[in-house]
């Protein structure tokens, strides 16, 4: 049995390095050559704990291989990005379409075809719809049911990013077949590496399902961020209130922090939105609080910076969440950008995960180390929960001025 993976990244590789360490033929497929090279000398291209571990061995043991051209396989698993296009939020499927493009000409009879992207309601469906177009010479579940030539399953991914190899064997899985018949033989595929449940559904339930997932959390993120800015105005703690509150037995409100970053987050609840506006409104409203909040705290330090003539801000923390090096779609990287264009102001940027400053932030301020970064500060912003951020003496910024988005300072 061959199984072939199409996007070899975040979601892709590591998949595809499980099912070869399960000792399976794995063919994953890019259309980023440098990644296929990387990954081909038993390296990777992106930041996971433990993954450049299960690939290399993956490699060297002749289970896994990466190509730009796709190569027959008994299943497919798609796990490419599923952005949104411009500034209107609609999904842009066009990275599952090029996928099926690249599929189409090796698909035989019996084979299976997975959909790992988080999409929209009704994307597995049209997926299914574009490999029928490539393949008029095969049957598919829209028109065939269970009788057609290739099984169809919308499987999504929902794994937390640093904890990605442990996630995918635990974490229970959700199957949506076109048919029962797809179903089972998604189930069977995943069932070679994951140790959760597999629950099984339909396509349009199981992509919901996802939807609802992200958009749970970011509504919950939007309470606590709410919160934060009303305790603000009122003066109180909202740590305090938070701990106190979540001694309720039925209450469990999420920390605050200076918006929401990753790729999903922030995504995945304008898909619900865009396929309901009418109905979808605390949905929007929570995406617009946490998109908000970045803006806010970028208003606060301002109003603080107006007191010094050449403000020294010691920005802590630029990764999307703690304890790991991703940069992108992070609020702490927006408030910087933000702070940059204040005149006179100086940012010392401290990120212990990174030993650079990515491209966009050379121009914002000078990477330093964090006890030089607070020595040197009028103003000490924290933008993420770094576990070293914890082991700073309160003493050392007892005579700053000091703005805590993560509530590790309060
Ligand atoms: N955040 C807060 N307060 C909190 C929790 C999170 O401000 O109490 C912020 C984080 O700092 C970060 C953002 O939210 O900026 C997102 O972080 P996260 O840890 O909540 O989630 P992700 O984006 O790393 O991964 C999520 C996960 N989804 C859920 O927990 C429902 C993961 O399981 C999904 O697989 C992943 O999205 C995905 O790929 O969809």
């Amino acid at each position: 049995e061959t199984i072939s993976v199409v996007g070899l990244g975040y979601i892709g590789l590591p998949t595809a390095a499980m099912f070869a360490s399960r000792k399976k033929q794995v063919i994953g497929v890019d259309v980023n050559q440098k990644a296929v090279d990387t990954i081909n000398r038993g390296e990777i291209h992106i930041v996971e704990p433990d993954l450049d571990m299960v690939v290399h061995a993956a490699v060297v043991g002749g289970y896994l291989r990466a190509t730009t051209i796709a190569e027959p396989a008994d299943a497919f698993l798609i796990a490419v990005p599923t952005p949104f296009k411009g500034d209107n939020h609609e999904p842009d499927l066009s990275y599952i379409e090029s996928a099926c493009q690249t599929i189409a000409p090796v698909l035989k009879k019996g084979d299976l075809v997975i959909l790992e992207s988080t999409s929209p309601v009704g994307a597995t469906e049209k997926m299914s719809g574009w490999l029928a177009v490539a393949r008029p010479d095969l049957t598919f579940p829209q028109t065939h049911g269970e009788k057609s030539d290739v099984r169809v399953a919308h499987c999504p991914e929902r794994v937390l990013p640093g904890h990605v190899l442990r996630e995918l064997v635990q974490n229970d899985r959700v199957i949506g077949g076109m048919t029962p018949k797809c179903s089972a033989a998604a189930t069977d595929l995943y069932k070679l590496f994951v140790a959760g449940e597999c629950f099984i559904t339909n396509a349009r339930t199981a992509e919901m399902c996802k939807l609802t997932e992200n958009s749970f959390r970011d509504v919950n993120i939007a309470f606590a961020n709410e919160l934060s800015m009303i305790c603000d105005k009122l003066d109180i703690n909202v740590w305090e209130l938070i701990k106190l509150a979540n001694r309720h037995p039925r209450v469990k409100i999420l920390q605050p922090g200076p918006g929401v970053g990753g790729h999903c987050i922030a995504i995945d609840p304008w898909f619900i939105v865009d396929a309901a506006p009418e109905h979808a409104k605390l949905i929007r409203q929570a995406r617009e609080v946490n998109d908000h909040k970045p803006h806010w705290v970028v208003e606060r330090v301002k109003a603080v910076a107006d007191r010094y003539k050449n403000p020294v801000i010691a920005c802590l923390g630029l990764a999307f969440k703690a304890n790991i090096d991703d940069l992108r779609e992070s609020p702490a990287v927006e408030i910087v950008q933000e702070l940059a264009k204040l005149r006179d102001a100086r940012l010392l940027l401290v990120e212990p995960n990174i030993s650079q400053l990515p491209k966009g932030l050379t121009d914002t301020g000078e990477l330093c180390d964090l006890n030089n970064a607070i020595e040197q500060a009028d103003i000490v912003i924290v933008l993420v929960d770094h576990k070293q951020f914890a082991l700073i003496e309160r003493s050392a910024v007892l005579a700053k001025v000091v703005i805590d988005t993560r509530g590790v300072l309060c």
